[in-house]
């Protein structure tokens, strides 16, 4: 390939220090005005807000810039070790704020923009939510890597930069519709393009063994056709401490052989459509949440990030060492999120034997000292698995590669096990039957030297169930690693009312020790400080209340308790419980029994996997129910429903502010941990919930009196599978009996008869594998209570200030030191000061 972009050899003079950039509303002002007038070419006659929002986003973007090339010459300067975040999703939303804040300029551009007569508020709307995730996990993915700024480890994200981030979702008749994200459309002026660090990533073609220019054997990878994948870096600010780690996201573009005018005539329109085949590697992020995505783009996309991401650090590695490979397990550890990313394990043996010269047993012994995984999920549907033949066409060397680690890696498990023909089947990385099929989950586990769960159930689950021959072998690979959020986006940004409180009231040390919250319990009982405490939650009530208003013309009232649920659509997570509970409370005021009734506004957002049918229906029942609801003037003081369009980033930093009761309602045993929870307990918000994923930890730290339990436990939910009789369970409990029959009389469907029949037929069916009918009355008595509590103003208050009190320990801060003392075992380094 002959390089786009070739090296200067003459050393460069200073060029690139310019003096350091102010960061004060003088300079700002200054950059502002450079930017808007000059770059953006500008005048009064500006039509539309984009533009002062791209002139706020370049003034804040250089300064991270600046901040990002110090920080990578402190790393390379230093020679530490360097951990690698593999994900196929970051789920960033919008970066402005997060800049601001981190940079710690909020102030001054606040001053600098009034100055301007513009409103930063205003402004910020004009920015795009990176919505290059599904939900949890990508979130995830994103919080982590803003704590490792924070705590000055150095981690690099390595990810995948869709065209198209996480389909828009519209409300049509109460159904969802989805809408193509371009997010990229009017550029983005946080991402840097390094097309001088592209690198070739192969498909196809086939293996052979040939000899090499020095006269030996080796195996070939040859007749491919090659993607070029070209990075993108992201500044990742650190809270105020000079740190900027990078987050690289590839995108996939044609290799030169696709210049058109290198093409006869003949064959123009098939040089455009292979072309764009190449193209679409990173077209679009799949929008599935926890279930397979087995299509062959997928598996493109996995190899791609993969492939070009070692490649990236392998060249790094020959630039700074040679092709000495002795210390590269000692300065580098790569983390896979989940098993999305875990063709790694054998790209990485493919460059270190195929491109380094490295023998099979060096290659091993690097690739699994360096490779970690995490699994984020029980749930069968989502353990990927890719044929084999379908792995031996795309990536025919890499399937040679895994069928020889699942040749010595059974050797060990039959050596361990000797005769255990039964456990070598079910321990296989291949699993054999009508057609082969590679398990990415045992690929994982065999190739890495950490396999961690996300909250401590989960990790048990783990080693108890889905896992557990392994766990027998290695149980040293083993460990929890509950998951967090940042506090700086989720409550010092997006909860600027509370944060002040809290600050006033015990510094602000929490924002990077989120422990020190801690120093709230015992103004828990505090009069005065209840007040404000309550205040600034109906401060962020009235501002939820006038986006849903706007968003859905809704009347909030924010003296109702707001009672919500936002996370993905998914039967495992029970949106449908909560609209049975909703349902119910509406039979119980057409009944007139309100006695002891709180007034109750109920929130539901999520978007739904387009293919996933009963999901989509769910939604269509809230909707529907919600009309029912909000239209019936006896049911109109006590009780609203909405479902709010378009769940993402952004729409949750309004929403968690102003939450009353959390709902994490899931079938115990299903969700490995959940994060929204940490973000409401966070914000001072209750939780109802039953014993599942972190809700257990969260439990544990706020005590049962700060919490609404219910439900099943993962053991008794195992126990009754298989006696489970929802019919007799709903003719025993009248209440459930009528929101049944509401349901079956079409109540909610007058117009559609029979569009609720199959949501019907699946809860009452004693396979119904979540339960819903099972935990329904321990629900609605939790919810009782719940609705008790919150008439007892003071009680709620005391009890929402426990909760963010007791919420240090969900911080990203306290997960990433773990995953650093226990996996990657860096050094923290802190850049040298501002040049
Ligand atoms: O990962 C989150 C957890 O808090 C949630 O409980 C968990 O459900 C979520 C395939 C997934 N698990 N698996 C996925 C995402 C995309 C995809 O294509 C699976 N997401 C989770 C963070 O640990």
């Amino acid at each position: 390939m002959t390089p786009r972009y070739t090296a200067i050899t003459t050393p460069l003079p200073e060029l690139y220090q310019t003096s350091k950039l102010g960061m004060n509303t003088l300079a700002l002002t200054e950059d502002f005005k450079r930017y808007f007038g000059i770059y953006l070419g500008q005048d009064k006659g500006c039509a539309s807000g984009h533009y002062l929002y791209s002139a706020m986003a370049h003034t804040l973007r250089d300064r991270l810039f600046e901040r990002m090339k110090n920080t990578k010459h402190t790393y390379a300067e230093s020679k530490c070790k360097q951990a690698y975040y593999l994900s196929m999703e970051f789920l960033m939303g919008r970066a402005t704020g997060n800049a601001a804040l981190n940079l710690g300029i909020e102030e001054p551009l606040k001053k600098a923009l009034v100055n301007l007569g513009l409103e930063y508020e205003e402004l910020a709307e004009f920015e795009h939510d990176a919505g290059l995730g599904n939900g949890g996990l990508g979130r995830l993915a994103a919080c982590f890597i803003d704590s490792c700024a924070t705590l000055q480890l150095p981690v690099t994200g390595y990810g995948l930069r869709y065209e198209y981030g996480m389909f828009q979702q519209k409300i049509e008749n109460g159904r969802q519709q989805e809408m193509p994200d371009h997010w990229l459309r009017d550029g983005n002026p946080w991402e840097l393009e390094r097309p001088e660090f592209t690198q070739r990533v192969k498909f196809g073609g086939h293996t052979e063994l040939r000899r090499n220019t020095s006269g030996q054997m080796e195996i070939q990878w040859v007749d491919t056709n090659d993607v070029l994948a070209v990075p993108y870096d992201l500044p990742i600010p650190g809270y105020q401490n000079g740190t900027v780690n990078r987050l690289r996201l590839w995108k996939a573009a044609a290799t030169d052989e696709f210049n058109l005018e290198d093409f006869n005539a003949g064959s123009y329109t098939e040089a455009v459509a292979a072309k764009n085949e190449a193209e679409n590697i990173s077209m679009v992020l799949y929008p599935n949440d926890a279930s397979e995505n087995g299509k062959e783009l997928r598996l493109r996309q996995q190899y791609f990030l993969a492939s070009a991401s070692l490649q990236d650090i392998l060249d790094y590695w020959v630039n700074t060492h040679g092709e000495d490979f002795e210390n590269f397990a000692d300065k580098n550890v790569f983390q896979l999120n989940d098993t999305h990313p875990t063709v790694a394990v054998a790209e990485l043996m493919r460059l270190l034997m195929d491109e380094h010269q490295l023998g099979w047993d060096k290659a091993w012994k690097i690739t699994s000292t360096t490779m970690a995984y995490t699994n984020h999920t029980l749930l069968p549907e989502a353990l990927e698995r890719w044929p084999a033949n379908l792995f031996g066409r795309l990536l025919p060397r890499i399937l040679e590669i895994i069928y020889e680690i699942n040749a010595r890696f059974l050797r060990e498990v039959a050596n361990h096990w000797p005769g255990d023909k039964e456990r070598l089947a079910r321990m296989s990385i291949i699993e054999e039957g009508a057609q082969q099929q590679v398990r990415m989950a045992h690929l994982a586990i065999v190739g890495s030297f950490s396999v961690n769960g996300v909250a401590a159930l989960h990790s048990e689950l783990l080693k108890k169930g889905l896992f557990e021959d392994f766990y027998q072998l290695w149980p040293e690979k083993f460990n929890n690693k509950t998951n967090g959020v940042t506090q700086r986006r989720w409550m010092a940004w997006c909860n600027p009312v509370l944060s002040k409180l809290i600050t006033e009231t015990i510094g602000d040390k929490w924002i990077t020790r989120l422990s020190e919250l801690q120093n709230l319990a015992p103004l828990a009982h505090d009069k005065d400080f209840q007040k404000s405490w309550h205040e600034a939650k109906f401060e962020n009530k009235k501002r939820l209340a006038a986006l849903v208003e706007k968003d859905c013309g809704v009347t909030f009232n924010p003296e109702a308790m707001f009672d919500i649920q936002v996370k993905r659509i998914h039967e495992y997570k029970r949106q449908l419980l909560n609209v049975l509970h909703v349902i119910h409370l509406y039979d119980q005021i057409k009944r007139g029994h309100t006695e002891g009734l709180p007034k109750r506004c109920v929130l539901f957002g999520g978007k739904a996997a387009p293919g996933y049918l009963m999901a989509k229906q769910i939604i269509k029942l809230i909707n529907n129910v919600a009309e029912v609801v909000n239209n019936d003037p006896d049911a109109n003081d006590w009780l609203k429903v909405v479902f709010f369009p378009n769940y993402q980033v952004s729409v949750m930093e309004v929403i968690c502010p102003a939450a009353d009761l959390s709902e994490q309602i899931s079938t115990a045993g299903k969700e490995a941990s959940g994060t929204g929870n940490m973000k409401f307990m966070m914000n001072g918000a209750i939780t109802i919930g039953t014993l599942d994923g972190a809700n257990i930890e969260i439990r544990e730290e706020v005590g049962d009196d700060n919490f609404f339990l219910f439900g099943l436990s993962e053991e008794e939910v195992a126990e009754k599978r298989g006696s489970y009789n929802p019919q007799a369970i709903i003719e025993n409990d009248a209440d459930l009996k009528r929101v049944v029959d509401l349901l079956k009389g079409g109540h909610f469907n007058q117009f559609e008869p029979g569009c609720f029949d199959n949501i019907i037929h699946a809860f009452t069916s004693p396979h119904d594998p979540w339960m819903t009918v099972a935990d329904f009355r321990s629900y609605i008595d939790a919810q009782h209570l719940a609705g008790q509590a919150y008439l007892d103003k003071e009680r709620w208050t005391s009890m929402s200030i426990i909760n963010a009190a007791q919420s240090g320990k969900f911080s990203t801060d306290r997960t990433m030191d773990e995953y650093n003392q226990d996996i990657w075992k860096l050094e923290k380094i802190a850049p040298h000061p501002d040049s």
